[in-house]
C-alpha cells in the first residue's frame, strides 16, 4: 500500500472512532437489542444485573423508554422471579413516596402508574428495618423469594418493563 494510501486508511479509521465514539456510552446497546426482553401479559421485562440504587434503576428503565417492574399477580411474580435468576434481590418500582414518617399506614405505588393492587411480601416485611427508613421494594428477598422494603441508596440489580405498545427510541 503507498503512503497516500495508508494516511487515506488511517483517516478513514479516524472517522470511524470519532462516530463511534460520539454516540456516547453505548453499553446499554448489548442489553436492549439482543433480545433480552421478555413479554409477560401486556409489557416486555429486562432483568438488569448492574448494580445501582433504586432511584438510579428507575432513571435507566426511563432511558430505556420503560419504567421499573410492577407486579400485578402471583403468575407474574414468578415469571419475574425466574427472569432474575431465582434468586437475586431485585429492585422493582414499588415505594412509599420516602415521606419521613414511620408510622402505619405506609402507601405504596408504582413508578409506571399503574395500581398497586398485589403484594408478596415476606414475613415481617415491610418493617423499616432497625428504624431506618427503607421506602422501596426489593424482590428474591429471603427463603421464600418475596418482597422486602428496603433503603433506597443501597445498590441491587433491577427489572425494566415497557408496554408492549410503547415506541422507543432507538430501533434495534
Ligand atoms: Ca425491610
Amino acid at each position: 500500500m503507498t503512503s497516500e494510501g495508508l494516511i487515506m486508511r488511517a483517516f478513514t479509521v479516524s472517522l470511524y472512532l470519532i462516530a463511534v465514539c460520539s454516540l456516547g456510552d453505548t453499553s446499554w446497546l448489548s442489553t436492549t437489542c439482543r433480545g433480552e426482553w421478555q413479554r409477560f401479559g401486556s409489557h416486555y421485562f429486562f432483568f438488569d444485573q448492574t448494580q445501582r440504587s433504586w432511584t438510579d434503576s428507575e432513571r435507566n428503565c426511563e432511558s430505556l423508554d420503560g419504567h421499573l417492574a410492577s407486579v400485578h399477580s402471583t403468575e407474574e411474580s414468578r415469571f419475574l422471579e425466574e427472569l432474575a435468576g431465582g434468586s437475586t434481590i431485585t429492585w422493582i418500582g414499588g415505594n412509599d413516596g420516602g415521606r419521613p414518617e414511620m408510622t402505619q399506614p405506609r402507601t405504596w405505588t408504582w413508578t409506571d402508574s399503574t395500581m398497586f393492587n398485589y403484594h408478596e411480601w415476606a414475613d415481617g416485611e415491610p418493617n423499616n428495618f432497625n428504624g431506618v427508613r427503607e421506602s422501596c421494594i426489593q424482590m428474591n428477598f429471603g427463603d421464600e423469594h418475596r418482597w422486602n422494603d428496603e433503603v433506597c441508596e443501597k445498590d441491587f440489580a433491577s427489572i425494566c418493563s415497557r408496554h408492549i405498545r410503547t415506541t422507543v427510541k432507538i430501533a434495534c
